[in-house]
């Protein structure tokens, strides 16, 4: 049965009637998800809601919560992903703890075995909340029909609330097949995240910091966009002259070929700082745990970490200063406080522009490489010039991602999707799903090492059957690079390291309903780029890339 045709609603309401509702007041227009008994209701209530809520039906629970994650990610207001009880919750697991990470507002509701046999061994009986509690703002569970819509809109309201993250709620049979004539507490829309400035003092202290800085650079994360601060934080960064390192969803915010952009340098930039201000992002191993300078004789950095809610700032490191809520009157407070003339653009600011340069110089050579077997960083020398500024690219991999972050520099903020600091492998389908759905005019570029499609590849069927037109690119160097590389380099043998030479991926493509074609040259890498871009359907391509290239990696994440 389509969508379009289910019955006419009728009263009196189910719990599932209830929890669409209240899903739909806080602007939910997608749910994720896989099918099973206990949750019916929930597509029952979207079928029979007026206009029907859309369902988008997947091939494994943990692309329903990825693809919930990204929509958060892209649009920043929350993702919806319902589980069927027990192995739907469980298989929602890394997913769920992925989002946790990246502060992502996503809510997931599980089925639930019923109330009345809990105890006599009913089917996937499974106190989920227990597993739930520590990946996630909460995990609780409703009883009662005439609870539903207050939780829903309870966990939709947590979920999008600073620090963001995701929510777990789930309903018992009772509570979802259970009808209730009224709705209980209304499901009325989130009022959104109320303003939450941070402390005057911090920010002058900040500001004071600053002034006696003549190295300063600004990091700027994930949260930063998250929070709505892009606009703000690039408004401060070019009123300071800030040099800026960006890093996760951070990305875009200063656009490629930004003069203040110095990414590229970020060695010499953290290296040689005196004071380094990260914001909206943790100062985990990606950034050097919050370690910078030291370089060339220069004392340690001073270290601030700005964050949208106070439980967000380190507590591992000696911090110079600290602020806490909404970003954007962080970033006003810091441009409007006066730091005065900036010494540091006469000097310092060139420098790093020009070691900046002085990289990307560096890197045409391979970006253009003849190589066959084709190196990775080919595929990015070819990419680059294909790409429209609005672009999603979404990357789920080892090495062959590493390079993506490195070579490809967004134009837009919002358009770059990684895995984020937990790292987990498998999330293509499910971002690449949800970013077809959150933008449907831009180009959704997924980058596909080999290892990874593993995960995930079965979820083309899904992008098959709701017609949803995503490229993906394979970096087939037939072995999990980031993995074998590090063995060898450490035992000088590896194990479990690798995967079929040259397997057919874009076959499997095809065989799933979409298209797909092989590369073995470097000269038929864009050509077979334009066709994807211009083909309209899920198509692969796969490049067989040199297995003997190792990313040339400067942390191991330990
Ligand atoms: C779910 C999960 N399992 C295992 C890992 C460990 N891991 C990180 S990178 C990597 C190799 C990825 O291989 P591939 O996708 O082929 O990319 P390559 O490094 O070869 O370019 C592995 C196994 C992980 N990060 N996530
Ligand atoms: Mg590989």
């Amino acid at each position: 049965m389509s969508q379009d045709s289910g019955p006419a609603p009728a009263a009196p309401r189910h719990g599932g009637d209830h929890a669409i509702a209240a899903a739909r007041a806080h602007g939910v227009q997608t749910m994720f998800t896989l099918s099973g008994g206990h949750v019916f209701p929930l597509y029952d209530g979207a079928v029979r809601a007026r206009p029907p809520l859309r369902i988008l039906d997947v091939r494994h629970e943990q692309t329903a919560v990825f693809a919930a994650e990204a929509t958060a990610r892209l649009t920043r207001s929350p993702g919806l992903a319902v589980l069927t009880a027990g192995p739907g919750v469980t298989n929602g697991i890394s997913a769920i703890t992925t989002a946790h990470f990246n502060g992502s507002p996503v809510v997931v509701l599980g089925g639930r075995a019923p109330d009345s046999r809990w105890g006599s061994g009913s089917l996937q009986e499974l106190d989920h909340p227990a597993l739930l509690a520590p990946i996630t703002k909460r995990a609780w569970t409703e009883h009662e029909a005439a609870g539903v819509a207050g939780a829903v809109g309870a966990a939709f309201d947590l979920a999008a609330a600073r620090h963001r993250g995701p929510v777990f709620l789930d309903l018992s049979l009772e509570a979802l097949f259970g009808t209730a004539a009224a709705a209980g507490p209304e499901a009325t829309a989130s009022a959104g995240t109320a303003s939450e400035a941070p402390d005057p003092g911090a920010i002058g202290e900040i500001a004071g910091l600053l002034a006696r800085s003549s190295r300063p650079v600004l990091v700027l994360g994930s949260d930063v966009w998250l929070d709505g601060a892009e606009g703000a934080a690039r408004a401060a960064a070019e009123e300071l002259r800030l040099p800026v390192v960006a890093n996760g969803q951070g990305r875009g915010i200063l656009p490629a070929g930004h003069e203040l952009l110095v990414t590229r340098a970020r060695e010499a930039a953290f290296g040689q700082a005196d004071l380094v201000i990260v914001v909206g992002t943790p100062l985990d191993f990606r950034l050097g745990y919050g370690a910078f300078g030291g370089n060339n004789g220069s004392p340690p950095a001073r270290v601030v970490h700005v964050a949208d809610a106070p439980g967000q700032l380190a507590t591992h490191c000696a911090l110079a200063g600290a602020a806490a809520g909404d970003l954007s009157a962080f970033f006003a407070g810091l441009a409007g406080a006066g730091a005065g003339p900036a010494p540091w653009a006469t000097t310092w600011l060139p420098d790093l522009q020009a070691a900046s340069a002085r990289a990307i110089a560096a890197d045409a050579a391979l970006l253009h490489s003849d190589a066959n077997p084709i190196h990775p960083m080919r595929i990015y020398g070819e990419l680059t010039g294909l790409l429209d500024d609005d672009a999603v690219v979404i990357g789920d991999g080892g090495d062959f991602v590493s390079y993506a972050g490195k070579y490809l520099e967004p134009g837009r903020p919002g358009g770059w999707l990684d895995p984020g600091p937990y790292g987990c492998l498998g999330t293509g389908l499910g971002y690449a799903i949800a970013a077809r759905i959150a933008r449907p005019a831009a180009q959704v570029v997924l980058l596909l090492g080999d290892g990874a499609a593993g995960f995930s590849l079965m979820d083309v069927d899904t992008l098959v059957r709701h017609r949803l037109p995503v490229v993906m690119v394979c970096g087939n160097n037939g072995i999990w690079g980031l993995e074998k590389h590090p063995m060898q380099a450490l035992y000088g043998y590896d194990v479990a390291a690798d995967l079929q030479p040259g397997c057919r991926y874009d076959e499997v493509v095809t065989a799933l309903g979409g298209a797909g074609e092989l590369v073995t040259d470097p000269a038929g890498i864009a050509p077979a780029l334009r066709r994807a871009l211009a083909s309209g359907v899920p198509y692969l391509v796969n490049v067989l890339t040199d297995p003997k290239v190792a990313y040339p990696r400067s942390t191991t994440g330990v």
